[in-house]
């Protein structure tokens, strides 16, 4: 067995009536890649309430990657948005691609109301600057399967060094074709713009206070 430690990057399926999700392509791009001395496993998680989360959880478990890094399409946002927290509530606007469309409830019952992303955020941010990308903190991941799954995984890794955090990107060109003015970047620059994340992420400790994770 290879002793190259892995890390997961994870992507979701189309949904919300789109034929194509950039997280699902950038995920897939980087499958295989060593990045920084990590094999990168790249997979696919179903934009599904519970599904998703699920799946991540075996994916860690059979990986036991280093680090993880969850990505998802967040259509009308312009750039890359690093996201710093992770909230511990679903209110979904639009059914997922289940059909279920839970309102206000919790995910995790007696758990922390919100977790930090434990990846190096304005390091990344810098890097991405200097490089020319378009990009952003972001203090929100929304309240949808994005957000459950960031949630899901900062609460799996709470008490491990496994390090974990959650980036959103913007349309494909040809997505954002079919909504008026929306922004959008090529899948080339948003492939390159997460390797700079994860190369970063491999190569700088996490800022010092986002340490404790958990917000109560
Ligand atoms: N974006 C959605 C879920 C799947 C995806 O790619 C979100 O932001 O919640």
């Amino acid at each position: 067995m290879s002793r190259t430690p892995v890390v997961l990057v994870t992507g979701f399926d189309p949904f919300g009536g789109e034929a194509v999700n950039p997280s699902q392509q950038i995920a897939q791009a980087l499958d295989g890649e060593i990045i920084a001395g990590h094999r990168i496993v790249g997979a696919i998680l179903p934009t599904q309430f519970g599904a998703a989360p699920e799946m991540l959880e075996k994916l860690i478990a059979r990986h036991r990657p280093a680090l993880v890094l969850a990505l998802g399409q967040a259509g009308g946002r312009e750039g890359i948005s690093l996201e710093r927290v992770a909230i511990n509530l679903i209110d979904a606007r639009i059914p997922d691609n289940a059909g279920s469309q839970p309102v206000d409830v919790r995910i995790v019952d007696n758990a922390a109301n919100a977790y930090f992303s434990t990846l190096p955020i304005k390091a990344m941010l810098q890097r991405l600057h200097a490089a020319g990308i378009p990009a952003a903190l972001s203090q929100s991941a929304g309240a949808f399967v994005c957000n459950q799954v960031f949630y899901a995984l900062m609460h799996a890794l709470r008490r491990r060094r496994t390090r974990g955090g959650f980036v959103h990107v913007p349309y494909l060109p040809e997505q954002a074709a079919r909504h008026a003015c929306a922004p959008w970047m090529p899948l080339d620059a948003m492939v390159g713009a997460v390797r700079l994340c994860l190369e970063t992420a491999l190569t700088t400790s996490t800022d010092a206070h986002y340490a404790a994770g958990a917000l109560d």
